[in-house]
């Protein structure tokens, strides 16, 4: 047993608990990620309130907790870059900037959604800000996250494409295939993995003999990566590397970054009574490794974010969460031929 093969510390939640390493980070910046993980954060916690009322009834898959990751990751990305995700893709979609209200309307079935209103939470879609879209299916999206990162490489405009995708999912044979590939292919693309510890209700340790995943890109001559993934500055600073490292024709990498969702795995509920080895005690200890709070905690010591201005940044999230929800809820659900229509993209010769 290695280094290589376990996450060792990062995997215990008692662990890395500590205010965060500025660096030499603007504070601006710092502040625009604490914004980016609130807003996830929030609305995310009104997605489960929409789901405990019944009023949103497509499954809804909650990443809070683990915010700092899409958060860090984003940061190194442009809106050229192709981005994809999986069933857990609220923070994908939100921290590149996709749109709150196509979002909350989506999971409300509501013609003004992100996919008309016709997937729900677990199928969203936002071209403009290189969001290309998420699916069900876990490690569905992770090829076409390499077809179109050989298409960028094709289109030499240095774009990149990423793979968001759970430790799951890497106990899908499409994950080391598709890593196979971009690696002969020595394509731009970044494999992020946000190792939860979890796939559904079951440990990791009941799934794998190791808990690292990264340790599947190294038989493929992957460039890896381990992070603490509820620290926002190290995943972006990692990010950053590895992206510039693609943009420059270095090849694919992995990113693992480590975490815990709060949540149960669909749903608003905790569910430390329905997985195995969830225990309430680890909730707490993960809850400690808050990575917003963490953030917070740094600010206010060492760039002197006051409580009042941080008040003033949730205020403004909440009443924007606020207004998706109206947004949503006064729009209309599709009309039936939106059930045809929506099937296939219009053919040529109807576009024309
Ligand atoms: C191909 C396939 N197998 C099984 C499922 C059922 N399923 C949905 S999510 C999930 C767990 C995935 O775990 P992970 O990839 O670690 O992501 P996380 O849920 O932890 O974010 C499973 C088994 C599915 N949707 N697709």
């Amino acid at each position: 047993m290695t280094d290589a093969m376990t996450l060792g510390a990062l995997a215990d939640p008692r662990r890395y608990r500590e205010r965060l390493e500025l660096r030499n980070e603007p504070t601006e910046k710092l502040v625009g990620m604490l914004e980016g993980m609130l807003r996830i954060r929030f609305a995310e916690e009104r997605v489960a309130e929409l789901v405990e009322a019944g009023e949103a009834r497509a499954p809804c898959h909650l990443g809070i907790g683990q915010e700092a990751v899409a958060v860090g990751v984003s940061d190194a990305l442009r809106p050229s870059d192709r981005v994809y995700g999986g069933h857990r893709s609220h923070s994908h979609y939100l921290a590149l900037g996709g749109d709150l209200n196509a979002m909350m309307a989506e999971i409300l079935g509501k013609a003004t959604g992100a996919s008309c209103g016709m997937g729900g939470s677990m199928h969203l879609y936002d071209a403009e800000v290189g969001f290309h879209g998420s699916v069900p299916i876990v490690g569905a999206t992770i090829p076409i996250a390499v077809g179109a990162a050989l298409a960028a490489k094709m289109d030499g405009r240095g774009d990149v494409a990423v793979a968001y995708f759970g430790d799951g999912a890497c106990e899908e044979g499409v994950v080391h295939e598709a890593l196979n590939f971009a690696s002969v292919m020595k394509l731009p693309i970044i494999f992020v993995c946000e190792n939860n510890l979890y796939s559904s209700h079951l440990d990791i340790s009941l799934r794998q003999p190791f808990d690292s995943v990264g340790r599947f890109a190294d038989v493929h001559r992957v460039e890896r990566a381990v992070v603490d993934g509820n620290d926002v500055g190290a995943v972006a600073e990692r990010t950053h590397r590895l992206v510039a490292r693609a943009r420059d024709g270095g090849g694919p990498a992995f990113l693992e970054a480590v975490t815990f969702r709060w949540r149960g795995h669909v749903g608003p509920k905790e569910d430390i009574d329905v997985g195995v080895r969830r225990s309430p005690e680890e909730l707490k200890a993960w809850k400690e490794r808050d990575p917003v709070r963490r953030l917070v905690e740094s600010l206010k010591i060492d760039r002197k974010v006051t409580d009042v201005q941080v008040s003033g940044i949730e205020a403004a999230i909440r009443d924007a969460v606020k207004l998706a929800v109206e947004f949503a809820r006064s729009s209309p659900y599709p009309d039936e031929p939106a059930l045809l229509d929506l099937v296939y993209a219009p053919s040529r010769e109807s576009a024309r």
